[in-house]
């Protein structure tokens, strides 16, 4: 064994992952297709601790909550099952935005995680494999294993990995109008909704008919369909989340008057449309040219940054390893361990 560090950048899906058909395995109800960006990164180094009886996280310089760690260290498990080892470990991990925020992402989390640790464990996995393990932290992981615009086929244990396809060059304006951490997980209101909505099997089999389209329409450079995709299956998976006993709602005034404004610049000739996840933050796509034009009439309604397309999670070197908690924030080090 030996002490790794990787990076991974969160992704926006355009075609949503909304729904699983196997809860531990995590395997998805439909697949989907998201962008991987090349901002809000998560960096993660792993420490071998042969002689620890259980495994540590530390997160953003201090010491994680025991929830995260039993998050992580269930997640750890399955490494460990690959490699044939029952080695404990030290996880240090740093987001670029502060966790909570609301775009320090679980799919960047598990993305550096499963690089650091498979490395760490000398497993020399192909990248659909790779992608296979990030899946098992949490679904949309996996798809921040490959670059840029990726692919998560549906499928069995084996065929549900993510792969990049080719797409035409875009931008991305991420509008952050809440920081607050979200009062439902995904993954619970996942459960809500396919435990409760009676629009859930159409969800699921509408999802499979778009993601086809989208496929197509990245292959052809067909930005426009792309972007009718991308609003269009955003709104009808917000509604379907509204359809839930009882309802939850993720986006507030502001996320609708982001929606309009896209909408109005669109019949300005700025071609742009809106997505957006389990909270209210936006994230518009639009090509390149637009990108500062759009991002500056948008700066109204909250923090907004242009982001492209990025890298895949990747190893970095000793150099780029995050430092000992102690080391960053010796108070909080100190405290927590008291
Ligand atoms: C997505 N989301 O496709 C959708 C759209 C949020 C809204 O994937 O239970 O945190 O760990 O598999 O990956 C969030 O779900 O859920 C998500 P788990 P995950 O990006």
């Amino acid at each position: 064994m030996r002490t790794t560090t990787a990076r991974a950048y969160p992704n926006i899906a355009l075609v949503k992952y909304w729904g699983k058909a196997d809860e531990e395995l995590i395997l998805p109800a439909a697949g989907s297709l998201s962008l991987t960006l090349n901002h809000f990164e998560t960096t993660t180094t792993v420490v071998p601790a042969p002689d620890a009886e259980t495994d540590v996280l530390e997160l953003d310089g201090a010491l994680a909550d025991p929830g995260q760690t039993d998050r992580i260290s269930t997640f750890l498990d399955h490494v460990r099952a690959l490699a044939g080892r029952d080695d404990r470990v030290l996880v240090r991990s740093r987001n670029s935005v502060p966790t909570g925020a609301g775009l320090a992402s679980s799919a960047s989390g598990f993305a550096a995680l499963a690089t650091a640790a498979a490395a760490a464990f000398d497993l020399d996995l192909a990248p659909r494999d790779l992608s296979r393990l990030a899946r098992r932290g949490s679904g949309s992981a996996c798809r921040s294993i490959p670059d840029g615009i990726a692919v998560w086929h549906a499928g069995d244990d084996a065929a549900s990995f993510a792969e990049t396809v080719p797409a035409p060059d875009m931008r991305m304006i991420i509008v952050t109008v809440n920081r607050a951490r979200k009062a439902v997980s995904s993954r619970e209101a996942m459960r809500l909704t396919a435990a409760t909505s009676p629009f859930y099997s159409g969800w699921v089999t509408s999802t499979e008919d778009y993601l086809e389209q989208m496929v197509a329409a990245c292959a052809a450079g067909d930005f426009t369909r792309i972007g009718e995709i991308t609003e269009s299956h955003a709104l009808r998976m917000h509604g379907l989340i509204q359809s839930t006993v009882p309802p939850i709602r993720f986006l507030n005034p502001t996320s609708h008057a982001i929606f309009d404004a896209v909408a109005e610049a669109r019949e300005s000739g700025i071609e742009a449309y809106s997505t957006a996840d389990a909270g209210p933050n936006v994230a518009v796509i639009v090509r390149p040219a637009d990108a500062e034009a759009l991002a500056e009439k948008l700066s109204g309604f909250g923090d907004v940054r242009v982001v492209g397309p990025g890298p895949g999670a990747h190893l970095l070197t000793a150099d780029d390893a995050v430092p000992p908690a102690d080391a960053v924030n010796p108070a909080a080090g100190e405290g927590s361990r008291a």
